[in-house]
């Protein structure tokens, strides 16, 4: 059974197994969430982009991810909240505007990271709003998705049993709960 879960708080300290980074396709974590995170993580931003670049080439063999593709980066420094991993996936960027398009690659965005999480054996993964913030997809419509994708997994789960959607804000957690 999969359970999935929308909840406030910073992802940088949420004691999931693995947390998911909502990056570029450079993995350049200049901004947002991503840079919270490579901050937290590597106490470094400029150290956690390397980490993530040589990551990327060691798991992929190019230096750009498309949507659906991931890698993952050691927790370093948030290993004490009890989080392993980072897995990092590419959503969609909106600029405000929502279409079918849009929404196969933030499920083609979400799908990867919850593959990924199986693959590394964790039970439990926590998800930031990926695309609402700096890349301007409608909070709703995320939100809706993310439910959509997880139910879809949940037939093909093997060793993840929780995921949880994390809201920032106040404000993005009431709207998200209400969508
Ligand atoms: N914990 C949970 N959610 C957070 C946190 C946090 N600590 N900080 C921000 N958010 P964004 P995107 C929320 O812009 O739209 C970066 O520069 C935030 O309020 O981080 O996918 C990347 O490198 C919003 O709801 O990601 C890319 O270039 C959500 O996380 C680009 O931004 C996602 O906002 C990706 O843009």
């Amino acid at each position: 059974m999969l359970s999935f879960e929308i909840v406030r708080g910073d992802i940088t300290r949420f004691p999931a197994e693995a947390i998911v980074n909502a990056a570029n396709k450079y993995l350049e974590h200049g901004g947002g969430v991503a840079y919270a995170i490579a901050k937290a993580a590597a106490g470094n931003v400029a150290e956690y982009i390397r980490i993530s670049k040589e990551a990327m080439r060691e798991q992929l063999g190019k230096s750009s991810i498309e949507h659906g593709e991931v890698v993952v980066t050691p927790a370093l420094r948030l290993e004490r909240y009890g989080i392993r991993h980072v897995i990092h996936t590419v959503g969609p960027y909106c600029g405000g505007i929502w279409n079918e398009e849009r929404k196969e690659k933030l499920r083609k965005a979400i799908l990867g990271a919850l593959k990924k999480a199986d693959e590394l054996g964790v039970k439990t993964i926590a998800f930031p709003a990926i695309s609402a913030g700096i890349y301007g997809c409608p909070l709703e419509e995320v939100v809706r998705t993310f439910r959509e994708t997880v139910e879809e997994f949940s037939k093909e789960a093997k060793s993840v049993e929780r995921v949880y959607l994390v809201l920032y804000s106040e404000e993005t957690y009431r709207r998200a709960l209400k969508a």
